[in-house]
């Protein structure tokens, strides 16, 4: 009687949910750098051609409100890999070392080893490190501590824009290289790696990170991922608009006029620019659909999380600056996308396909998001929460406001649905209605009318912010 009773039991639980809520979900975790909103899904810029990111974000939840924390690499990816905001840890600035920041830090890969799973990745997620602790296996080779494997670079440098003096990043250029993807190397090898490990059985669940570097500089990419761009189709970035710096405090406009989108229209190379960025994004949405292939194929297929993130945006000529740094839309939104599978802890009924969430978000939140639905216990002391609600009721209340730091813990940018709200240090600051003024055009924060929005976006910023080391408030990033 007591079997028959328990085959009953089991034959109530939906079909498949079963034998996966044994297991604990994989997680394949995938990083773009510097990837701003020129991807299809997200109408950037009319020309993308991303259809592997879009295909990813069709399967599964894609926020359109979604923030970094940090609008540069290190703080940013610091911030996801610890669950600590800049204004938590202090790690404000690129040049600033993770691990003297943060000498214990249990960084998410270690977390999830630590919890049962394999950890393993390959390419760029932290800062041109590897940090070999946190991590069971890498490729490139963990011990070398060097994210990057075997890339080709042209043998004279600059190839196109020539340096106008040493504040100039060596990588800020562009050029269509004469070789096959293979040849090529870089996130080619970073994507065959990964591959690999999809196609193969593992003992434990796996927490997979992959690393893709394009579309970081410079903008070297086989020449076929230029060949939909010709140069004389090239269209200007939707946001830019003549005299946009006039109504923004003296703070912005140091960090917007950083020299660099003067010299490329000195050198008439604003096009190439573009022309190159929409290659290498190209390229890297190439690399992705090789993983993408790879985990169709999978034995893991139908039990493996998806989450893609870039870890800030950029800009090509949008308020007369170059690069990323800023608290504006357009270098603070990234691309963020996330797809669960049935039978997941914290989420047993999935996600939705085509889904689309316009709730603020920051990355911040991908620790807590993922521990929370894999059943892992919450990682104490953290500053991380779970974006599950959003993921189950794309429409959910949300009344939580994204915080992305500059470079001084008195610069940061609050984003809501609607609004958004960049504090300067001295107590500059700038309001925008992005319903109204997506490109964030006028400067509302001087208008009487906009005090009380200003006083109320004033309420969400964080009390106290922990200091920038004195050692590093001489040094200025480059990169
Ligand atoms: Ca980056
Ligand atoms: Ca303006």
């Amino acid at each position: 009687m007591k079997l028959i009773l328990a085959l009953a039991a089991l034959c109530t639980l939906p079909c498949g949910v079963s034998n996966a809520v044994e297991r604990k979900p994989n997680v394949l975790f995938i990083a773009l750098d510097d990837l701003n909103d020129w991807i299809g899904c997200l109408g950037g810029h009319p020309q993308t051609k991303t259809p592997n990111l879009d295909r990813l974000a069709a399967s599964g939840v894609l926020f359109r409100n979604a923030y970094c924390a940090a609008a540069s690499c290190n703080p940013s990816r610091t911030a996801v890999f610890s669950g600590l905001p800049p204004h938590r840890s202090g790690l404000y600035r690129n040049p600033q070392k993770l691990r003297e920041v943060l000498p214990q830090a249990e960084l998410l890969p270690r977390y999830f080893s630590n919890h049962g799973y394999w950890s393993a990745g390959s390419g760029k997620m932290l800062h041109y490190i590897i940090d070999p602790p946190s991590w069971d296996d890498y490729f490139p080779d963990k011990a070398k501590d060097d994210p990057f494997p075997r890339t080709f670079y042209p043998k004279r440098r600059p190839v196109s824009l020539p340096r106008a003096g040493t504040w100039q990043y060596v990588e800020t250029d562009w050029a269509a290289l004469d070789v096959t993807d293979e040849q090529f190397g870089g996130d080619w090898s970073v994507t065959n790696w990964i591959s690999e490990q999809l196609a193969k059985k593992h003992e434990r669940p796996f927490f997979l990170s992959c690393g893709i570097y394009r579309p970081h500089e410079p903008w070297f990419v086989p020449k076929k991922y230029f060949e939909p761009f010709p140069l004389e189709s090239i269209q200007l970035p939707l946001g830019v608009k003549d005299g946009d710096l006039n109504d923004v405090p003296t703070e912005g406009r140091r960090i917007a006029r950083n020299r660099y989108f003067a010299h490329i229209q000195e050198q008439k190379q604003w096009k190439k620019g573009i022309q190159a960025y929409l290659a290498s994004i190209h390229f890297a949405d190439a690399m992705l659909g090789r993983v993408l292939d790879a985990l169709e194929k999978s034995p893991a297929r139908d039990n493996t999380l998806v989450v893609l993130w870039s870890d800030h945006g950029w800009h090509l000529g949008e308020k007369e600056h170059w690069q990323k740094f800023t608290g504006w839309r357009v270098c603070a939104r990234v691309p963020l996308m996330i797809r669960v599978p049935k039978g997941v802890p914290g989420l047993p009924e999935g996600t939705a396909p085509g889904g689309v969430c316009d709730r603020p978000v920051s990355l911040v939140d991908l620790f807590g998001t993922l521990t929370d639905l894999c059943g892992l216990p919450p990682k104490a002391g953290i500053h991380s929460r779970s974006l599950a609600p959003l993921l189950r009721d794309t429409q959910t209340e949300w009344p939580h406001a994204a915080l992305t730091h500059l470079d001084k813990p008195e610069n940061y940018a609050l984003s809501t649905q609607r609004w958004r709200y960049i504090h300067y240090v001295g107590g500059e600051e700038e309001l925008y209605d992005i319903q109204t003024d997506p490109h964030e055009w006028n400067n509302l924060a001087p208008r009487p009318e906009h005090a009380s929005k200003l006083a109320e976006m004033r309420l969400l910023a964080p009390k106290e912010l922990a200091p920038l080391p004195a050692a590093i408030q001489q040094t200025r990033s480059k990169k």
